[in-house]
């Protein structure tokens, strides 16, 4: 096997309920089929012998029941010294990978029944078509080889990977639609798609693809887009047509329209209404829904217009436009404002679509966030946003409450651990967890992924469970403080620049001086704080009710600022750099102490990832320090070293 099957490799387990000897009842459906096969399977892995199949019901076994439906449901229940695995073909996949995790959990009889919150959970990939991957830290697409799709034993594992933490669909292709991604929607694919959709299938995941707005003329030589046009229109509805028809569990299009150079809408002079609604119109008739992004912003922006506030672009899009899209359009926004960066608040566009889907984005793949060579466990920070009250309403005001969909941009490649950083699979394992169960607890989901993939070792799952859970904080602390954002290499988005982009076009300055550093967010500044509902807006707007944490995001204060405790914003940003580094090296030695007690070449890999971690942790802890330093001439009160 060239690639490893992550959580699904499943370890021998002593002392089984007696129960998995035996298989009772029958399945119709692919996805019920798929659910006997991981029992088998599962069952076969951790007792080293195969369950026997009976028809009849005996006693004890496990007993399934598949009932007809879509529904993706199901109920595990104790039936005597057996169980019973109750639902839909779907159900009975999503409840036979939650028993056979709790079994390699330790748990005897996992009772539990439960039915996904949102119906799209779903992975964007920015493959391309060429197998490279935009901003892929894990090797090369899997889903495409030489300039075409391509379906391999990878893609079934993938699907599994999917199924068995609760996400179904999966889009293949990258939103900047280039090269011969183009040609997917043309026909010309349609066997190899078809052959990708099917084993997607049967495991319950949707095929989606992302579209390019101007297809009409890239591909229908058309003379233009616009959506009110009606030979567009009618290309639409025909490459539609004949699409759909040729592949069966394709479920709709991702556009990215009107934003970072992508054609769209506004080009006519059309809105965002119109160009989504268009599609969603011809792909109605095939049950086809249209996921429409929202990352709208001016790219050209000139660092002298101290007026236009990125942070703002989506809301002043999107929100006048709620309750005219049509039902089968989902508005796809990024949990912040700006950009996936360590520190952002929760997008305010997620309260103001109460009219519309809404779909929510993250990013597992770690653009910002270490590029899966640092630790970065974003379990936590996806269900801070989740939790986030956005308070338009008294109750059930969440941002879980007030969508309808979630995606992440994916963070798998061919590598051999498929995430580049063996400790980035729990990523992906827990936003599928979550995208099932927004109120699962992070720090549940990193103690079962590391018994899952390390094995039943107290001192490794504690070890492990450490190392995860504190390093949202560790790496934030070394990189870019209180919320600021952007202090990377440009372009690359790795390492430190804390002036990188700052005279650049992409709105995301900080406008340091020797004085102050910040954009004011407030009223008397961009207004971007307006966007939240009154009560929010105004614990934003203030300087003392910040969430200090965000206070670089919304505010322009002055280095000699008092934190709640006490200390300046310089003398914390200098603190943070120091602990941050320091607490990087702990998480290094703490993974060495594991020598001998994982398998030794994730052992070697991690340890490399450290190593790099470790370099770069410095870099940022030196850089970012000595820049504040040489501009402010105030040293380090504990007279660390700082570089001029
Ligand atoms: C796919 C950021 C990334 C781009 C990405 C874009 C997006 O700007 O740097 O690589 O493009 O977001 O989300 O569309």
């Amino acid at each position: 096997m060239d690639y490893s099957l992550l959580w699904l490799d499943w370890k021998r387990r002593e002392a089984l309920p007696s129960y998995t000897g035996t298989l009772c009842g029958e399945v119709k459906t692919g996805e019920g089929k798929a659910a006997l096969r991981e029992l088998i399977a599962g069952f076969q892995a951790m007792r080293g012998r195969a369950p026997t199949l009976s028809s009849q019901k005996e006693s004890p076994c496990l007993r399934l029941e598949e009932l007809e439906g879509p529904g993706e449901g199901f109920s595990l229940l104790r039936e005597g010294e057996g169980m019973r695995l109750r639902g839909c073909g779907k159900g009975l996949l999503y409840g036979a990978f939650y028993l056979l995790r709790h079994l390699a959990l330790g748990e005897d009889f996992p009772e539990k029944t439960s039915s996904p919150a949102y119906p799209i959970r779903m992975l964007d990939h920015w493959d391309n078509a060429d197998g490279s991957v935009e901003r892929g830290y894990s090797g090369n697409s899997f889903f495409f080889r030489e300039g075409g799709p391509v379906c391999t034993a990878r893609t079934a594992d993938y699907a599994r990977l999917l199924a068995s933490c609760g996400l179904n669909g999966s889009c293949i292709n990258n939103v900047n639609v280039k090269g011969n991604a183009l040609y997917l929607l043309s026909g010309k694919y349609n066997k190899e798609l078809r052959e990708i959709a099917a084993c997607l299938g049967e495991y319950g995941v949707a095929l989606w693809l992302s579209v390019s707005f101007s297809a009409p003329m890239e591909l229908g030589g058309l003379p233009t887009a616009d959506p009110l046009d009606e030979g567009v229109r009618a290309w639409w509805r025909d490459t539609c047509a004949s699409l759909f028809a040729a592949v069966p569990n394709l479920a709709g299009f991702l556009v990215k329209a009107d934003s970072e150079g992508r054609p769209g809408p506004h080009t006519y002079g059309r809105s965002h209404a119109e160009g989504a609604n268009m599609l969603a119109q011809a792909v109605e008739p095939w049950g086809g829904k249209i996921l429409w992004r929202c990352f709208v912003y001016n790219c050209t922006q000139d660092w002298r217009d101290t007026k236009t506030d990125r942070a703002r672009a989506q809301c002043d899009t999107f929100a006048p436009l709620d309750g005219l899209f049509r039902d089968n359009v989902y508005l796809q926004a990024k949990n912040g404002p700006v950009d996936f960066q360590i520190r952002e608040p929760v997008s305010p566009l997620l309260g103001r679509l109460p009219h519309t889907n809404s779909l929510l984005e993250f990013q597992l793949a770690q653009e910002y966030t270490g590029q899966q060579r640092h630790v970065c466990y974003l379990p936590a920070m996806f269900r801070e946003v989740l939790d986030f009250r956005l308070r338009h309403r008294e109750e059930q005001d969440t941002v879980a409450e007030s969508i309808q969909a979630v995606t992440a941009v994916s963070n798998t490649g061919d590598d051999y651990n498929w995430t580049g950083h063996d400790l980035a699979a729990a990523n992906l394992f827990g936003f599928g967890l979550l995208s099932w169960d927004p109120k699962a607890d992070p720090a549940k989901i990193a103690r079962e992924w590391s018994i899952l993939t390390f094995g039943n070792d107290p001192r490794v799952t504690e070890t492990v469970c450490r190392i995860l859970l504190g390093s949202r904080e560790t790496y934030e602390k070394y990189t870019v403080p209180l919320g600021i954002g952007w202090m990377c290499v440009p372009g690359v988005h790795y390492g430190p620049s804390p002036e990188g982009y700052e005279y650049d076009r992409w709105g995301t300055y900080h406008r340091a001086t020797c004085r102050a550093i910040g954009v004011e967010r407030g009223p008397e500044g961009t207004g971007y704080t307006e966007q939240y509902a009154p009560a929010l807006a105004a614990q934003y707007r203030d300087v003392e009710t910040c969430p200090e944490e965000l206070l670089l995001f919304f505010h322009r204060v002055p280095y000699s600022h008092r934190m709640k405790d006490g200390r300046t914003l310089l003398q914390r940003i200098y603190d943070d750099h120091f602990e941050g580094y320091e607490e990087a090296e702990e998480m290094a030695r703490a993974w060495e102490s594991l020598k001998g007690r994982v398998p030794e070449d994730a052992f070697r890999r991690v340890q490399e990832r450290f190593r790099e971690q470790l370099r770069s942790a410095r870099e940022w802890r030196d850089i970012i320090n000595s820049w504040f330093y040489r501009l402010t001439m105030i040293p380090d009160k504990m007279g660390r070293t700082l570089y001029l």
